[in-house]
């Protein structure tokens, strides 16, 4: 994924016709959409190929399972024409590596989730964060995701991960700012609600870019 914008869409709407619109007007705006069980439960598996005419597609499939399973999972979301898989890193190293040796065979890559951005992460994400950022490097995983929503967090994970990508929702809807991620040591921000339920989501989106594009 090449940095450009720095903004990442996650399309979370269900219906592919309107997936689609979106995904065509914010296109320019946009270094990746990210598409989750939402938009696939809503529209198949095949509004990947769709989708990523547009852009690189993230499939935010949050795997987490077994290593043969995670191997299955891994492997039709890049089949479908995905460039990057979201997963999960707590059910260990073995899962985790059968992910990332998946994503090798596709030239794809691995985003590991440390610590989610809504208030119930702090439960039990938060103190087991930077041991997962850890494995993260350890098992060659290309980047992780980190919490928008508290920027420090995003610091501390960063002096864990070094030249890993991170990528960081929970801007906008949830509270956080992109300005605030970035800064912190973000790669690259994610928004959803702000811009897929916004009447002109291609100005949104190019708004929200020009805001990251003044913290470089
Ligand atoms: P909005 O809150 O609508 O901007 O959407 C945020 C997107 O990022 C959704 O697709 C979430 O599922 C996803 N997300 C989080 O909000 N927090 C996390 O910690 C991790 C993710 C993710 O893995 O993408």
């Amino acid at each position: 994924m090449q940095k450009n914008t720095r903004l990442i869409l996650a399309l979370d709407v269900t219906d592919k016709n309107a997936a689609a619109a979106i995904a065509k007007e914010t296109a320019e705006h946009v270094d990746a959409i990210k598409i989750g069980y939402p938009l696939v439960l809503g529209a198949g598996l095949a509004i990947i190929g769709r989708i990523c005419k547009f852009a690189h597609v993230i499939a935010d499939f949050k795997v987490a399972d077994i290593p043969n399973t995670n191997r299955l999972i891994c492997g039709q979301a890049f089949e479908a024409g995905a460039s990057a898989v979201i997963v999960h890193g707590f059910t260990g190293r073995d899962s985790l590596l059968e992910c990332v040796k998946t994503a090798s065979e596709y030239d794809g890559e691995i985003f590991v989730v440390t610590e989610m951005s809504h208030p119930g992460a702090i439960e039990f994400m938060a103190p087991k964060a930077l041991e997962l950022a850890s494995l993260a490097v350890e098992c060659k995983a290309q980047g992780v995701v980190a919490p928008a929503t508290r920027p420090e967090r995003v610091e501390k994970i960063r002096s864990v991960v070094g030249g890993l990508t991170i990528i960081s929702p929970g801007v906008g809807a949830q509270g956080g700012s992109a300005a605030d991620a970035i800064t912190a040591g973000a790669d690259y921000v994610i928004v959803g609600r702000t811009i897929y339920n916004s009447k002109t989501p291609g100005k949104e989106a190019e708004k929200i870019a020009k805001e990251i594009e003044k913290c470089r």
